[in-house]
């Protein structure tokens, strides 16, 4: 088997402060924890930016930047953008970090989906910060809106800038959407998959979505065109990454998905969910990729071509 890939998505826009004490919200925060999850065994971080003051999903190129720069200074780790960004966003500003950070990979999301977070509303006693009830109230009426539009102009946005895309696939429409992108020349392989699985409003995180996922990904890609990842949601986060490990594909862990280490204990940080995804790896003898390996792999275009 190839090695694996982890990928450590280290602060996302789903989460909010008040569920963990652990989730890093300033730029030298989200970077420091980026590098100290590479150090554990990520050879990819995923990154989102938040509002230093207090922890809003930010999409200020300033935020970013200070992160990217930071990261890059002191570690080797491919930097992979959101394009995802948060309830609040436009996909404009979701998509223009791309052209102005030329980063090695970005997130591309392969279908709108209902993205649903209200029911963690319930198990938050106090909030920290007045933006974050009636932000998760809101995803209650929210449409993570990814059209055949959005599509073609984030296909054009990645291929002037060399960027490999993370295909998030929430649902199985979502392969048939990257189907159509393949066949109509506006992106081509061999693709990134990662499927996102246990999203409120999209597939759910079970052993049997998952062989369906990657059997009809075969199906219509061919084995040889496609890499593939999982994120499991929550609980989902190492019940599916030992499945990924044993089935050939990747991984993803990190707080943006996933707040604990084991039930009812909360990850004290993105290294120790990066850690316990290496030991996972070592029970069933995968080798996990360094930051180059994971290069080669995905045919990225490299840390001396990006633009920060
Ligand atoms: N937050 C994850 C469920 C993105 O950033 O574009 C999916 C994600 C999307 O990482
Ligand atoms: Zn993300």
């Amino acid at each position: 088997m190839e090695k694996l890939i982890l990928t450590a998505a280290i602060t996302g826009a789903a989460t909010v402060p008040s569920q963990t004490p652990y989730l890093p919200l300033t730029p030298r925060q989200i970077a420091d924890s980026a590098i100290e999850a590479a150090e554990a065994g990520a050879a990819i971080v995923h990154i989102h930016a938040r509002r230093p003051e207090d922890g809003l999903p930010s999409s200020d190129p300033e935020h970013f930047r200070q992160i990217v720069t930071r990261i890059k200074e002191k570690s080797d780790v491919v930097i992979c953008l959101t394009t995802g960004g948060s309830v609040l966003m436009t996909v404009e500003e979701r998509a223009r970090v791309v052209p102005l950070f030329k980063p090695e990979m970005c997130s591309f999301n392969l279908g709108s989906i209902n993205f649903a977070l209200h029911p963690s509303i319930d198990r938050i006693k106090e909030f920290k910060y007045d933006w974050e009830k009636p932000y998760l109230e809101k995803s209650k009426d929210f449409v993570f809106k990814n059209t055949f539009k959005d599509f073609e102009h984030l296909c054009r946005v990645v291929r002037e800038n060399g960027t490999k895309p993370e295909l998030e696939v929430y649902d199985v429409g979502h392969l048939y959407n990257l189907d159509y992108l393949v066949r109509t020349k506006q992106l081509s392989f061999p693709v990134h998959l990662q499927f996102v699985m246990g999203v409120l409003g999209a597939i759910r995180a079970t052993p049997e979505d998952l062989i369906y996922l990657k059997n009809k990904a075969e199906a219509l890609f061919g084995r040889e065109n496609f890499t593939w990842s999982v994120i499991g949601i929550g609980a989902a986060q190492f019940s599916l990454s030992a499945m990924a490990i044993n089935m050939g594909g990747h991984v993803r862990v990190g707080l943006e998905d996933n707040i604990y280490i084991k039930r009812g204990v909360l990850a004290k940080s993105n290294a120790e969910l990066v850690e316990k995804a290496v030991s996972l790896a070592a029970a069933f003898n995968r080798e996990v990729a360094t930051p180059e390996e994971a290069r080669k792999v995905l045919g990225l275009k490299g840390k001396d071509k990006v633009n920060f």
